[in-house]
C-alpha cells in the first residue's frame, strides 16, 4: 500500500494528525489495533446490537427475530420489551457499579490517611472537608480534623449500603426533583443496593415489566451520578485538592524523546498522584540521567490524564483511542494502568517496543503484564518501585524507532464549580444574569469516550464548536475534555470562536469557552452545578436552558451517566446508537415517554451540525418556558449537514 492511501485511511479514522501518522506506522509495522479489529469484527451481531439477545440463564441463548419472522418470545417466554430493558438495566448496573467502586477505593483510602496509616497522603483541602462534614451533619468545631475526617468517611461508607432513606448527596437536589423521584419511586438509597437490585430485577423471572424494570435503571444511575461518582470526585479534592484553572499541554508531542516517558492511564487518582511526585525526586531523576535521559516525563491518558491536568497541570498523551498508538511512538518506557477503559491489547503493542506496562490493582490483573499491587498504606515505596522500573526499561530503546509525530497544543483545566463560582465572584448570580440577558443561551455537557465506529474526535469537536458559535457555553468531561484540547478549542483566545455574546463573557472572565471539568466520575461536578443554577432561580433543573451529549461514548459508564443525567432532568443527545431499537415501546419511553416523567429525555444523532441544531431549539424551549427572550430556530436540513459517514463494515481497508 503506497503511503498516500495509507494516509487517506487514517484521516478516515480519526482527525487527529498524530493519531494518523501512528495508524500508518502500526499498518507498515504489521501492527493490530482497535480499528483492525473492528473491521475484523464485521458484520457485528445484529440481534446484539438491537438489543435483542439474552443469556441470562441456561434456557438461552435466546433472540428475538426484529423482522417478526422468526421467535418473538425467549424460552422464559421474555419478549423484546422485557429483553431489551433488562438488557439497559444490566449495562447501566455495570457503569453505575463501575464508578461506585472506584469511589469506595478513593473512599477507604480517605479513611485511612484520617486513621495516619496512609502517610504518602494528606487532607489537602481541610476547608472542602469541612463544608462536606457539615453537609452531611458531622460535627466538626473543635473536634481533631482526623476525627472530623473519619466520621465523614462513615457517614459516606454508609451510603453503600442501605441504612438511611436516601444518599447523603440527595440533599444537594432541588426539592422538586426529590418530590418528582420519590412520587416515582426512584430516590437512590444505597449505591450497592440499587446496583445488586438490578442485577435482582433482571434475572429470569423477576422483573417482567419493562417500565418498571427502566425505572429502577433510572435509579441505578442515580445512585452513580449522585453517589459513586460524587464521593469519588468530592473526596479526591479533598485529598489531592479542588482544581483550580491550570494550563497544560496535550496530544503526543508531549512525549519527550530525550527523556523517561511514563504513561499513567486509567481511572483513578490515587496511583498518579504519588507517581508524580516520585518522578519528581533527585534521587530518581539522577539515576534516570545515569542511564542516558536527561528526566522523567509523566503524561497521562484518559480519565487519569484529566485527574492529573485538573489537579497539577500534567500533560495529556491523549484519549482513549489514543493507548495503543501512544505505544507505537517507541517512546514510551512504561504505561502503569490502574482500571477502566484499558484494552488488554496494550500488552500486545508493548511486546513489539521496549514498554513495560505494569498493572496495578488486583481488581484489574492483565495476562503479560508486570503486576505491582498498590497499597496505598505503601503508596510512596510502590511509586518509587515503579519510577525505577521505567527507568530501567530506557536503556532498551531503540532511539531509531522513536516518532513523535506533532508538537503539542496547549489548553486550559481545572474548573471544578467551586473555581468557576470563585471566578463568578462566589455566585452564580453572574451566569444567570448572562443566561437570562441572552448573552449566553445555555449550557451543554459534551461527555464521553471514542468510539472506533466513528471518525475519531469529528463529532466531539464539530458539536462543541457549532454550540459555542450559537453562544452555549460547553462544559467538558473525561475524551471529550482531550478531544477538544487538541483542537486548541479549550484555550482562554478560544473565545474568538464563539458568537458575540459567549465570546464577551469569556473575554472578560480570561476563560475558554469550553470548561473542562475533569473525568467520568467529574459529570458530578456539572449535576451540582446544575442544582446550584436551579436552586438559585427557585426552579427545578428540568427547567433550564440546559443538555448533555455524549457524541462518541462506548462505555457502560457512559450509559450509567447518561441515564443519571436525563433522570436528573437533562435532556442528553448520544452519537452512537444504544442496544434498545429492538423494542419500539422502550425506544418511545426513552425519547419520548420519559419527558413526561422526568422532564428529560434521549435522543440519538450522530450528526453533529443536527445534533447542535437539536441541541440549540431544546434550549430555546427553555428559555421560552421560563419566560426569557428565545428564538425561533429552523430544524437543519440533513442533506446540508457536512458529516462524514460513521464507520462500519470495512473501515479497516
Ligand atoms: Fe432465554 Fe429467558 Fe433465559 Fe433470557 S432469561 S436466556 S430470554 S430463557
Ligand atoms: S476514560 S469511560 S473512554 S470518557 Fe473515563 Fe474516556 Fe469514556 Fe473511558
Amino acid at each position: 500500500m503506497s503511503s498516500s492511501s495509507g494516509n487517506c485511511r487514517a484521516r478516515r479514522l480519526t482527525v487527529n494528525e498524530d493519531a494518523q501518522a501512528m495508524i500508518d506506522v502500526a499498518r507498515a509495522e504489521g501492527i493490530d489495533t482497535v480499528w483492525d479489529r473492528l473491521a475484523a469484527q464485521q458484520p457485528q451481531c445484529g440481534y446484539c446490537a438491537l438489543g435483542l439477545s439474552c443469556r441470562n440463564c441456561a434456557m438461552g441463548p435466546c433472540r428475538v427475530d426484529p423482522f417478526g419472522e422468526g421467535p418473538q418470545k425467549g424460552v422464559c417466554g421474555a419478549g423484546a420489551d422485557v429483553i431489551v430493558a433488562r438488557n439497559l438495566g444490566r449495562s447501566i448496573a455495570a457503569g453505575s457499579s463501575s464508578h461506585a467502586d472506584h469511589g469506595r477505593d478513593i473512599l477507604e483510602t480517605f479513611r485511612s490517611v484520617a486513621r495516619g496509616k496512609s502517610t504518602g497522603y494528606r487532607i489537602a483541602d481541610q476547608a472542602k472537608m469541612i463544608r462536606l462534614a457539615a453537609e452531611v451533619g458531622v460535627a466538626a468545631e473543635g473536634r481533631p480534623v482526623e476525627e472530623v475526617a473519619i466520621d465523614l468517611a462513615d457517614v459516606l461508607l454508609d451510603d453503600y449500603g442501605t441504612r438511611r432513606g436516601s444518599l447523603s448527596f440527595v440533599e444537594r437536589v432541588p426539592e422538586a426533583r426529590r418530590a418528582r423521584w420519590e412520587s416515582l419511586g426512584i430516590t437512590p438509597r444505597g449505591v450497592d443496593r440499587e446496583n445488586v437490585e438490578m442485577l435482582h430485577r433482571t434475572h429470569m423471572g423477576v422483573d417482567n415489566d419493562y417500565v418498571n424494570t427502566l425505572l429502577h435503571a433510572l435509579r441505578t444511575g442515580l445512585s452513580d451520578g449522585w453517589g459513586g461518582s460524587m464521593i469519588a470526585t468530592e473526596l479526591s479534592d479533598v485529598m489531592f485538592g479542588t482544581p483550580t484553572p491550570v494550563m497544560s499541554e496535550v496530544n503526543l508531542g508531549v512525549l519527550r524523546a530525550d527523556q523517561v516517558n511514563i504513561a499513567m492511564h486509567g481511572h483513578n487518582p490515587m496511583l498518579s498522584d504519588v507517581v508524580i511526585t516520585a518522578a519528581q525526586d533527585p534521587e530518581l531523576i539522577e539515576l534516570a540521567r545515569s542511564v542516558g535521559a536527561t528526566g522523567i516525563n509523566i503524561v497521562g491518558l484518559c480519565c487519569t490524564g484529566n485527574e492529573m491536568l485538573m489537579r497539577r497541570g500534567v500533560p495529556v498523551a491523549g484519549n482513549h483511542l489514543m493507548q495503543e498508538l501512544v505505544l507505537i511512538t517507541g517512546a514510551l518506557e512504561a504505561m502503569v494502568v490502574d482500571y477502566q477503559c484499558i484494552m488488554p491489547s496494550v500488552v500486545d503493542v508493548a511486546k513489539c517496543y521496549h514498554t513495560k506496562i505494569i498493572s496495578t490493582s488486583d481488581k484489574a490483573k492483565f495476562t503479560g503484564a508486570t503486576h505491582v499491587t498498590f497499597d496505598p498504606e505503601r503508596s510512596d515505596a510502590i511509586a518509587d518501585e515503579i519510577v525505577r522500573m521505567a527507568i530501567e526499561a530506557y536503556p532498551d530503546r531503540n532511539h531509531e524507532r522513536v516518532r513523535i509525530p506533532v508538537e503539542p497544543v496547549r489548553m486550559m483545566g481545572g474548573f471544578s464549580v467551586e473555581a468557576i463560582l470563585g471566578a463568578l465572584g462566589g455566585t452564580p448570580k453572574p451566569l444567570v444574569d448572562a443566561i437570562a440577558a441572552g448573552t449566553i443561551r445555555g449550557a451543554v455537557a459534551v461527555v464521553g469516550c471514542n468510539n472506533p465506529k466513528l471518525p475519531q474526535d469529528l463529532e466531539h469537536i464539530e458539536l462543541t464548536r457549532h454550540l459555542i458559535e450559537n453562544d452555549i457555553l460547553v462544559l467538558v468531561t473525561g475524551c471529550a475534555a482531550v478531544a477538544n484540547g487538541k483542537a486548541g478549542q479549550m484555550l482562554p483566545e478560544s473565545a474568538a470562536l464563539a458568537g458575540p455574546g459567549l465570546r464577551s463573557v469569556c473575554e472578560a472572565l480570561g476563560i475558554p469557552p469550553v470548561l473542562h471539568m475533569g473525568s467520568c466520575v467529574d459529570n458530578s461536578r456539572i449535576m451540582v452545578l446544575a442544582a446550584a443554577l436551579a436552586d438559585f432561580l427557585g426552579v427545578d433543573i428540568d427547567q433550564l436552558p440546559l443538555a448533555g451529549a455524549a457524541p462518541e461514548w462506548y462505555s457502560e459508564k457512559a450509559v450509567s451517566i447518561g441515564a443519571y443525567v436525563v433522570a436528573s432532568g437533562i435532556t442528553t443527545v448520544l452519537g452512537v446508537q444504544p442496544a434498545v431499537f429492538g423494542s419500539p415501546h422502550v425506544v418511545e419511553l426513552l425519547a419520548g415517554g420519559l419527558d413526561g416523567v422526568v422532564g428529560a429525555k434521549f435522543a440519538v444523532e450522530p450528526d453533529p451540525v443536527r445534533a447542535a441544531n437539536l441541541i440549540r431549539r431544546h434550549i430555546e424551549n427553555k428559555r421560552q418556558g421560563l419566560g426569557l427572550p428565545f428564538a425561533e430556530v429552523e430544524a437543519v436540513d440533513i442533506e446540508t449537514a457536512p458529516v462524514e459517514q460513521p464507520l462500519g463494515a470495512g473501515s479497516g481497508d
